[in-house]
């Protein structure tokens, strides 16, 4: 995501600014930009980091935040995303989600109050029979977009950083989730090593003993079946300084309490509690 490049108007609708103020920022030279071949500026994802970083969004567009503040929690703004996707407007609903972040500053607060709700509003309304299969496919497909284009926005975690491996458990496709839990990982400055979906034992042990892994996360949405023996499994190969954590929906009563028995294998309910192990 080196490439992602904003032009002074599409900056100044995520940020909620006035155009002639993002102008006034590169001509001030506070905000770094280029010139196409035209003459038009671009601004960089690289460089509007720098900015966040040195200028802080606060001093320059307290109004954004003064509005993100009052807007937090409301149910307006955790299904406009949403929203947004149904009705086909995919460049809206990326730079309201990019906006949010600018004027959060958290990728943890973008997901937990927009992103997750915004899925689980995809799984009610397909329940619903608002949505048909292809609704959900078409929107799980544009929102790893967006989280790409959010994450491009994080600052690389250091050279020493540490590294997770994530992986979903066999039988298990929900690769979104993989996402999702890669890019909250780059924001508490960790590096992931992402292997995907239906990835067997033997893999997630070769790549834990062969690599400078500090963490494994395994991922399971959907209980497709017992992976109890999967676990123990991992666990006895992997060195027991390695935790594992693993998570979501797809862990039955069973298999939490076995990970419970398991040495230094726990159940992790949410991406809060995730975050606050990590840091
Ligand atoms: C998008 C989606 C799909 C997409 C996946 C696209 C993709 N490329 O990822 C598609 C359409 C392919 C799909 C397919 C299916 N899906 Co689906 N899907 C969803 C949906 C809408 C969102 C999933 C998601 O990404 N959530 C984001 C995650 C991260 O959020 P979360 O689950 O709330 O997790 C929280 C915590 O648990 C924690 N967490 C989650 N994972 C982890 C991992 C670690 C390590 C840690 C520490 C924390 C953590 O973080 C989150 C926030 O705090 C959910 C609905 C929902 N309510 O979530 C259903 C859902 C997960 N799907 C479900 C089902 C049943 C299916 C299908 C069987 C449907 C079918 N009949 O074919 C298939 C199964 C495919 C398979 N073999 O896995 C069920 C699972 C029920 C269950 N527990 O068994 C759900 C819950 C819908 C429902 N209510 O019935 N699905």
């Amino acid at each position: 995501m080196q490439n992602v490049h904003f032009s002074p108007p599409e900056l100044a609708r995520m940020l909620s600014v006035h155009e002639s103020t993002v102008k006034r920022w590169i001509d001030k030279g506070l905000l770094k930009a280029t010139r196409t071949p035209g003459g038009h500026r671009r601004i960089s994802a690289e460089d509007i980091q720098q900015f966040m970083r040195t200028q802080s969004v606060a001093r320059t567009s307290s109004y954004v935040l003064a509005r993100a503040a009052r807007e937090k929690d409301s149910p307006e703004r955790s299904l406009r995303y949403y929203n947004l996707h149904v009705a086909y407007k995919k460049h809206e609903a990326r730079t309201h989600l990019i906006s949010l972040y600018l004027s959060l500053g958290s990728v943890r607060e973008v997901l937990e109050a927009v992103v997750l709700p915004a899925l689980v509003e995809i799984g009610l309304a397909w329940h619903r029979g608002d949505i048909d299969i292809a609704d959900e496919h078409r929107m799980t497909f544009l929102m790893r977009g967006d989280l790409h284009a959010l994450e491009s926005l994080i600052p690389e975690p250091s050279a020493d950083a540490n590294t997770a491996l994530l992986a979903c458990v066999p039988g298990d496709n929900h690769e979104l989730s993989l996402q999702l839990l890669s890019v909250l990982l780059k924001e508490c400055g960790w590096r992931s090593v992402v292997l995907g979906i239906n990835v067997p034992a033997q893999e997630v042990i070769r790549v834990a003993c062969n690599t400078p892994i500090a963490t494994i996360l395994l991922t399971k949405l959907f209980h497709a079946h017992d992976t109890r023996s999967y676990v123990h499994n991992v666990r006895s190969h992997v060195p027991t300084t390695v935790p594992i954590l693993c998570g979501g929906g797809g862990w039955q009563p069973a298999e939490q309490r076995q990970i419970a028995g398991e040495h230094n294998v726990s159940y992790v309910p949410s991406m809060l509690e995730l975050s606050q192990t990590l840091q």
